[in-house]
């Protein structure tokens, strides 16, 4: 039977205000839109595992500096599809330059250029920042990796108060004078920008006076190419180029002559990083024999034997993948100072609490689980084209000692319902 043309075009108004009405409530969980969870699972996980990390304050005012700080694993299991981090760049994601960068160091190397990190490897980072926009921002500690993108670390919410006109940025420099970075040179800034801008507009104006863009096409579909460009038009491109040439002469001459001694900037590629003692600590080896992920539930699941070639018991403590932490409620008896959103305080258990003994092979089921895994998007791993996790183990011993191990590989996504939630 034929529909008359009303009915269905009622239809498609339905399905249409379903949609508009789908698309409301799902993009309405809180606007904290920063980006970072828009990376690949895969990708976030399984290339650099941070932890340890710390903001030395989470409120202060504008001219107060702050330092961020942890430790950072370059994972073994480095996508293929990303480039390695042969040429890296410590960074702060943050909006726009609210807190700026007074320092940074890797392994205790200042490292303002470009350094190399080795996959497999721990390396410790530490940057000074200075408060100058007064809000409140949401700072990551972030690695950009060459043909790899932005690698965005934790990230917590820093409140700046006071006055953005309060801020100085004042470095000694080698002469021993002291400058303001934050407005030194500032005019000659403005001018040099003003002057190439005009010249620019005066360029284009000049040209499109002319004849404009459209005659001229015309003329080259006709063949007339060569007559295009008047004896005129070659007197004005001369006179400009003198122009800008002499501008450019004058300019030189007058920067060199007021700063006489100046260092260019420092560029190149820093090698041989010092990495963590402890990188390849083989306390414990793991084996990982398969897993898998119930998209209803949130949960993942992962099937290891744990090796402990340590002298004491040890006890799987934490999972930490893509910055979010998992705890296991039996070993962590008091909460720890990290941003609520990435730390799932009881997220963590395995199906047999009792510790390993020194020496011990143990076949365990390691089930991480919460809402988190969801909610930071980790689980479109059941949707990439490489569904593949990976993120440290801690495990720890009766007298504190913390070991780290990686763990990762393929899992089977599972998307029937009935999971435990
Ligand atoms: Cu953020």
């Amino acid at each position: 039977m034929k529909r008359p043309i009303f009915q269905k075009l009622a239809g498609a108004c339905a399905v249409g205000f379903a949609a508009a009405v789908a698309m409301l409530t799902l993009s309405a969980t809180p606007a904290a839109a920063h980006g970072e969870r828009s990376q690949q699972a895969f990708l976030r996980m399984r290339t650099l595992n941070w932890y340890d990390v710390k903001w030395s304050k989470t409120s202060l005012n504008v001219n107060e500096e702050m330092e961020l700080t942890g430790k950072v694993h370059v994972f073994s299991g480095w996508p293929q599809a990303v480039a390695k981090p042969q040429e890296a760049f410590l960074n702060v994601g943050e909006p726009g330059p609210v807190l700026i960068r007074k320092s940074a160091s890797v392994g205790e190397v200042p490292v303002p250029r470009t350094f190399s990190m080795d996959v497999g490897y721990d390396y410790e980072y530490k940057i000074g920042l200075k408060a100058r926009r007064p809000g409140r921002y949401h700072v990551h500690v972030q690695i950009n990796v060459k043909d790899g993108g932005p690698i965005v670390g934790p990230g917590q919410w820093i409140e700046i108060k006071g006055d953005m006109k309060d801020f100085t940025n004042p470095v000694t420099l080698l002469d021993g004078s002291t400058i303001d970075l934050e407005t030194y040179g500032i005019n000659w800034t403005y001018a040099y920008h003003f002057i190439w801008m005009a010249a620019a507009l005066v360029w284009i104006l000049y040209w499109f006076l002319q004849k404009g863009i459209i005659v001229r096409g015309w003329q080259v579909a006709a063949g007339k190419r060569h007559e295009m460009i008047t004896p005129n038009d070659k007197r004005f491109g001369a006179i400009w180029l003198a122009v800008a040439m002499l501008a450019l002469l004058i300019f030189y001459a007058n920067a060199n002559r007021e700063f006489p001694r100046t260092l260019p900037m420092q560029a190149g590629l820093l090698t041989g990083i010092p990495f963590l003692e402890d990188s390849r600590a083989e306390t414990v080896s793991l084996h990982y024999s398969g897993g898998s992920y119930k998209v209803p539930g949130r949960e993942l699941t992962m099937n290891v034997q744990i090796t402990n070639k340590g002298h004491e018991p040890l006890r799987i403590g934490e999972f930490t993948t893509a910055g979010l932490r998992f705890l296991n409620p039996d070993v962590f008896t008091t909460r720890p100072e990290f941003p609520d959103y990435l730390m799932a305080d009881r997220g963590l258990s395995v199906n047999d609490p009792t510790p390993i003994a020194p020496g011990e092979t143990r076949s365990l089921v390691i089930t991480v689980q919460d809402a988190r895994f969801d909610v930071e998007r980790l689980s479109d791993l059941a949707y990439d084209t490489d569904s593949q996790f990976g993120g440290l183990l801690f495990l720890f011993s009766p007298s504190g000692k913390r070991e780290k191990v990686e763990v990762g590989g393929p899992v089977i996504p599972k998307f029937q319902l009935g999971a435990t939630l």
